[in-house]
């Protein structure tokens, strides 16, 4: 029997190293027309306020996402086998007008989700979630599971610009996109603008977990907490790569110190199955501060373990 759905090249007949760079080795194609989990690229780093690079991030992540298989090792979870996905290219960008870059990743995320498919992007910076969020909650407001160093809720940069990749959950919350109460956001830390620089959020209910109290509790519990914070409503993931410490991930613009493992966030990402889940990303992956590839492979594995996790969602 045939099977229908799209599979990764197999490095057993074309080395890893061989080929077109997609996302997983999977097919490019020209829509989502026909896909269970459309996986697509957002080469836009307009709204990072310190070291820009992240419009690199899908290109370096689609070369280290070659080194991923079929099968996750844990949960035994076959995501090619389980779901219909390959890979859509890169949204259209536009590099020097910001808000005109804004529009175009909502048109694009949303044709992706017209057709039936869940969009798992690579980015980009850390504001390309606010536009990929006006799409996925176009018509109701959705949960946010959020794995970060820093809060991104601030309201303003640089003389009232309230566009930045250090706003964009303020403004999705402003905009009605997000369920504030439905919303968590797991390993903040680092130095920080103001006393009360997170007073804002926590007045709107989102649930802040520090690096230091994840430290103390540890994955499992953690992600207990998280997936009760959400319940079972329709929830969005971002996973921000300074999330990581900069000793694994020092390849983005605003690497903090005292991050997660790699082997942490992994567990993480393994546990939120069962969670509802309408879209995912991976932001804020900068090739040109990374070594030998860490970051970009640090990202294309989060992006693979998000995939499983989606995937599980087709197990009939
Ligand atoms: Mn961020």
């Amino acid at each position: 029997m045939i099977n229908a759905k799209h599979q990764p090249v197999d490095a057993a007949e074309v080395p890893r190293f061989a080929g077109q760079a997609t996302f997983m080795r999977l097919p490019a194609v020209p829509s989502a027309e026909g896909l269970d989990i459309a996986l697509v690229g957002i080469p836009w780093d307009g709204g990072t306020t310190n070291r820009a690079g992240a419009r690199h991030g899908p290109r370096e992540i689609r070369s280290q996402s070659s080194l991923m298989r079929k099968v996750h090792h844990v949960s035994k979870i076959a995501p090619f086998s389980l779901a219909n996905i390959a890979d859509v290219g890169d949204l259209s960008v536009n590099p020097i007008d910001l808000m005109d870059a804004l529009k175009r990743i909502e048109e694009g995320i949303a044709s992706i989700i017209a057709v039936g498919a869940i969009p798992l992007s690579a980015g980009g910076d850390h504001l390309t979630t606010l536009p990929v969020l006006r799409a996925v909650a176009r018509h109701r407001p959705v949960g946010l599971i959020h794995f970060d160093a820093h809060s991104d809720t601030n309201d303003s940069y640089f003389g009232g610009n309230r566009y930045t990749h250090g706003t964009p959950f303020r403004r999705a919350i402003e905009e009605g996109l997000l369920d504030p109460k439905r919303m968590v956001q797991i390993g903040i830390r680092g130095s920080i603008y103001e006393t009360d620089e997170h007073a804002w959020a926590v007045e709107q209910g989102i649930r802040i977990i520090y690096m230091e109290e994840f430290t103390r509790r540890g994955a499992s519990e953690v992600i207990a907490e998280a997936k009760a914070i959400v319940g079972s409503a329709p929830t969005y993931v971002t996973f921000d790569i300074d999330s990581i410490d900069p000793s694994m991930a020092p390849g983005t613009g605003t690497p903090e110190v005292g991050g997660f493992t790699t082997r942490e966030a992994q567990q993480m990402i393994r546990l939120l199955e069962g969670v509802d889940i309408v879209g995912a990303d991976v932001v804020e992956v900068a090739p040109p501060f990374d070594l030998a590839g860490m970051t970009a492979i640090a990202g294309a594995t989060m992006m693979f373990e998000l995939m499983c996790v989606i995937a599980a969602k087709f197990r009939s």
